[in-house]
């Protein structure tokens, strides 16, 4: 029996730069789920008797959002609701799983890197039929349907067991439950050399890879462990737990200290990675050696074509445009196109819809290619995996070959996080206004050239979105790019992107702090940021 349910609108229900976040006691407002769910559905058409794949990272809530979502899509017409075992789907794995079984679209449960538990964050997002996150104008108008909603439709059915994978007749519906990991492991072994890989692990080769007790943990085991022969003891944190056993599942030098400090011993592995909560970052440190996310872009898109999903050569690079520039150095060696777009994944979609790109970016630890159309975690592990395996040289011999091809970019990103939300609107807005008078002006040795708000414009689509991040140009090619984060639950965070390029016969063996230093200065003085904040250096630095 379908039920029609009045409900009120929510004012606060606009997704972010990854769907919409907040804590959990808000999700838990009577309605709030619903409201959400139903103004998604609202903002759909054509859906009745199609599929749709529901998945999490398996966070606090996530069971409990699952049921709601069967109940109401089944009572919204839906004919077939795929879900993974226990609720779990990593985001990439789900994005497989919406294109792979031609899914009109699906439901992910996550707020990422995020920390987890009952007074921590929770996340929905839409992704449509390519398997990618809604489009702005999607996304746009789910808000504005939120604005108006005056009643959902559900269904008063027992709880579906999560727990057993097949299939259950429900309501004039279909219920699959289905295995999370075997359809994106069966991916994996399409795009990599897994041959090569296992002779890797079997000459040696150690690999230490932190789940960091978060949905990457059971992919790891079988992909890493079980196909390729790694050390399954050389697997961290490989249960995922509901509150990430306390920790933020950011794969990070300071979340994932652990790792970072074993990858630095006299004696640590080879190679380390880690992914986070939903699994589409990855963070990549070679013995003794950090590689920053913008060098791995650009290191695995000059390196691609060593495996075989990309033997052919790739159609181009994208990067979002706070990611360094270090990979549109080898799109131009290569003579590939170089396109930059927004922060957030969904930008991307287009592009790599359209066969104009296929590997993707983003400096926040998110790489991925054209096999789903999110970024992909250990899609990024096992392509260094698999270039590592064919020129059997380290990861700081292949850093240090790259840089010395195409020079080095050197990059950080600093935060500083749960600012007040007034504070920091009003410095962006006032940093915004001063734009033109600070061209010409001088710090250091370096003066500004040009200063803008970046503004994107869909070659595909042709939306344009615009107020995409501050941007400050020095006449040495030396960059700072501010944006307030769109992902945060608390107060708002500032991110200032900061950027210096280093030709191939220059001094490419800096240590990041120092080559950034004045850049440093200069990013606090443009943005006023102690001054208005009270802040005298970042909470963390990337
Ligand atoms: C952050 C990153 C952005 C990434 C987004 C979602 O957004 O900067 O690059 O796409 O998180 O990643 P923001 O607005 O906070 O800067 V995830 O792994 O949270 O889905
Ligand atoms: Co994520």
């Amino acid at each position: 029996m379908i039920e029609t349910v009045e409900t009120t609108p929510f004012r606060d229900q606009k997704p972010g730069t990854s769907g919409l976040r907040k804590k959990v006691p808000e999700f838990q407002k009577r309605g709030y789920v619903e409201n959400f769910l139903q103004s998604i559905f609202d903002a759909q058409e054509g859906y009745e008797g199609k599929t749709l794949v529901v998945g999490g990272d398996g966070r606090f809530y996530n069971e409990d959002v699952i049921q709601t979502a069967i109940r109401m899509a089944l009572a919204n017409g839906f004919g077939r609701i795929l879900i993974g075992q226990n609720g779990i789907l990593s985001t990439p794995a789900a994005s497989n799983v919406i294109r792979k079984y031609k899914a009109f679209g699906g439901i992910i449960l996550s707020a990422s890197h995020n920390p987890g538990g009952p007074n921590e964050d929770f996340g929905i997002k839409y992704n449509g039929a390519n398997g990618g996150p809604a489009s702005e104008t999607v996304t746009g108008a789910i808000y504005e349907r939120s604005l108006v909603i005056d009643r959902y439709k559900t269904m008063d059915i027992p709880q579906v067991d999560l727990s057993r994978i097949g299939r259950v007749d429900v309501a004039g519906g279909v219920v699959e439950i289905i295995d999370p990991v075997a359809d994106y492991a069966d991916l994996m072994e399409t795009l990599f050399d897994f041959a090569a890989i296992r002779d890797l692990f079997a000459s040696g080769f150690r690999m230490q890879f932190d789940a960091m007790s978060a949905v990457t943990g059971p992919y790891a085991e079988e992909i890493f462990v079980k196909r390729l022969g790694a050390d399954p003891a050389a697997m961290m944190n490989t249960t995922p737990l509901p509150d990430f056993g306390g920790h933020h599942p950011d794969p990070n030098l300071v979340h994932a200290k652990e790792l970072y400090a074993a990858m630095m011993a006299e004696d640590g592995p080879d190679f380390g990675a880690a992914s986070d909560g939903d699994g589409d970052r990855n963070l990549i440190i070679g013995k003794g050696m950090y590689v920053t996310p913008s060098d791995s872009l650009a290191m695995l898109a000059a390196n691609a074509h060593l495996a075989p999903g990309y033997a052919k050569g790739i159609a181009g690079i994208a990067r979002s445009m706070p990611t360094s520039q270090a990979a549109d150095r080898v799109a131009e060696a290569r003579g590939l196109p170089c396109f930059e777009t927004p922060t957030g994944w969904k930008f991307f979609g287009n592009l790599l819809d359209a066969g104009k790109v296929t590997i993707c970016g983003e400096e926040s630890a998110g790489t991925g290619s054209d096999h789903v159309r999110e970024k992909d975690g250990l899609w990024a592990v096992l392509l260094w995996l698999n270039v590592l395996a064919v020129r059997r040289q380290s990861v700081a011999e292949i850093a240090r070959d790259h840089w010395a091809t195409f020079g080095r970019n050197y990059y950080a990103r600093h935060d500083y996080e749960a600012l007040d939300t007034a504070t920091a609107d009003d410095m962006v807005a006032a940093l915004r206004e001063r734009l033109p008078s600070l061209v010409g002006r001088t710090f250091g040795n370096r003066t500004i050239r040009a200063a803008d708000d970046f503004a994107y414009h869909d070659q595909v689509d042709g939306s344009s979105s615009a107020k995409q991040g501050i941007r400050v140009f020095f006449d040495d090619g030396a960059r700072i790019v501010y944006r307030l984060s769109g992902t945060g639950t608390t107060g708002a965070t500032l991110r200032v992107y900061l950027e210096r390029y280093e030709p191939n016969d220059g001094n490419l063996s800096m240590q990041t702090n120092d080559a950034l230093a004045d850049l440093v200065t200069a990013a606090d003085e443009i943005a006023e940021i102690s001054a208005r904040t009270g802040r005298v250096s970042a909470d963390v630095i990337t």
